[in-house]
């Protein structure tokens, strides 16, 4: 039975003050649609059934290799973590799953872990091994590479991590590793390109070769940062090659914040789907680089083309089987609420995408319509689904208005006292 974080009476009460206004408001949003052919319900179904999960690491105030600047109540260790993603997903709904980051989530006892989260109504994604740090005791150093690394007793070592977190995720019911390696070079010069690739890939397919059955192996590629002149996996292009190269279980997770500036995401998405390799994503949003900011806050309409892409394949019976996932550092809001707020609007976009009207799209684009087929698009992403995302809150037990729920619980102030105050200090997270 699920225990509640947050009084159930509470979310009563505060969604009693909004119910009239979405009630109206969802049986107008109704009739437009209806109007448009599209059937409400069946929208909403599908919307209840979508969930993202939530990164561990973005439970705690982020910060920048300059400074962090923590908030209050941060998470002690990763049962404070998974609290805050329980109270998350108790009134925003829309995030089942937690994917956790080895080692910076550290536990005595996976089982417990395990049973704590489904007693707060959470499950397991993808599990994400670091490479790209050296912990403390550990044999070898990451500076100069892991998996890629020219010493091969550092490459077995990054290798055996990377089994120590299968391994893991075998405890906690996940069923994808996801692989971010930092590797790369700062010089021109520093690195042999084709020899550093072949050693990642001799990596892999160990780890590879480990996997279960029913698992994913999800590669993350990344233009740059820490390595900045050059990095192994950079692109798609070097993440395809490897997935293709390791075997059907291998395929690229696109985290939205790892490509250079105005490079169509969606157009990536699109290659990857019809290749079979895509694994699934990272989403945040940024106006520069890997800013890590919170998913729709910057590019709104960018988030929607991506979703675009998916509902138009599974629309189109195309097999794949995405892994949605937030990867975001908050530094100046309190990260519980930008949480909630992200998985709303990668929930939003989604809604939209499935408003497109799909016949009438392939008509003008066979046509080569351009201005009815961008007007299509636009028909969908300016719709304001709202309040079907409040109704698909409501009816699973959530808040309506989450972020106002959550300053009306107390949950904060609850967490500072309980929750030592930790220091700021000086950057270097990633
Ligand atoms: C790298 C990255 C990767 C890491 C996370 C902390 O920039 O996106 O997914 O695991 O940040
Ligand atoms: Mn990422
Ligand atoms: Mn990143």
């Amino acid at each position: 039975s699920t225990q509640h974080l947050i009084d159930p009476a509470l979310i009563a009460a505060e969604n009693d003050k909004l119910q009239p206004a979405m009630t109206s408001d969802y049986a107008h949003l109704g009739e437009q649609l209806a109007r448009r052919g599209i059937d409400i319900e069946a929208v909403r179904a599908r919307v209840a059934g979508f969930g993202v999960a939530i990164p561990s690491w973005g439970v705690g105030t982020g910060g920048t290799r300059f400074a962090r600047f923590p908030g209050q109540g941060e998470p002690r260790h990763v049962f404070d973590k998974l609290a805050d993603c329980g109270v998350i997903q108790q009134l925003g709904r829309a995030t089942p799953t937690v994917s956790l980051h080895i080692p910076w989530d550290t536990c005595n006892d996976w089982s417990e872990l395990r049973q704590t989260a489904t007693a707060w109504g959470l499950g397991f994604d993808a599990i994400n091994s670091n490479t790209f740090s050296d912990q403390k005791g550990q044999a070898h150093s990451y500076k100069f590479g892991s998996l890629s690394h020219t010493d091969a007793a550092t490459r077995a070592q990054a290798v055996e991590h990377n089994l120590a977190c299968i391994a893991i995720g075998e405890k906690l019911g996940s069923k994808a590793l996801t692989v971010w390696v930092g590797d790369g070079s700062n010089f021109p010069g520093q690195q042999h390109f084709r020899r550093a690739f072949d050693r990642y890939l001799d990596s892999a397919r160990q780890i590879y070769a480990a996997l279960p059955g029913d698992w994913r192996m999800m590669l993350e590629h990344k233009i740059c940062e820490p390595a900045f002149y050059s990095t192994v996996i950079q692109d798609w292009g070097s993440s395809f090659l490897a997935a293709q190269t390791l075997g059907p279980k291998a395929q690229c997770l696109v985290d939205l914040g790892h490509h250079a500036p105005n490079v169509n995401i969606e157009l990536i998405v699109a290659r990857l789907i019809a290749a079979g390799k895509l694994a699934g994503f990272h989403f945040n949003d940024s106006k520069y680089g890997d800013d890590d900011l919170d998913a729709g806050s910057v590019s709104p309409y960018r988030l929607f083309l991506v979703f675009n892409e998916l509902v138009a394949a599974a629309h189109e019976g195309v097999a794949f089987d995405p892994a949605y996932m937030l990867d975001q550092s908050h530094n100046v809001t309190d990260p519980i609420e930008s949480l909630i707020t992200s998985a709303v609007q990668v929930q939003r976009s989604h809604a939209q995408a499935l408003l497109v009207d799909r016949t009438a799209l392939d008509a003008a684009q066979e046509a080569n319509d351009a201005m009815t087929a961008t007007h299509l698009l636009k028909a969908a992403f300016q719709t304001d689904v709202t309040p079907l995302l409040q109704r698909v809150r409501a009816d699973a037990g959530g808040a309506i208005d989450p972020v106002a729920t959550y300053r009306a619980s107390g949950w904060r102030q609850k967490c500072a006292a309980e929750r030592p105050a930790v220091a700021g200090g000086t950057g270097g997270i990633v």
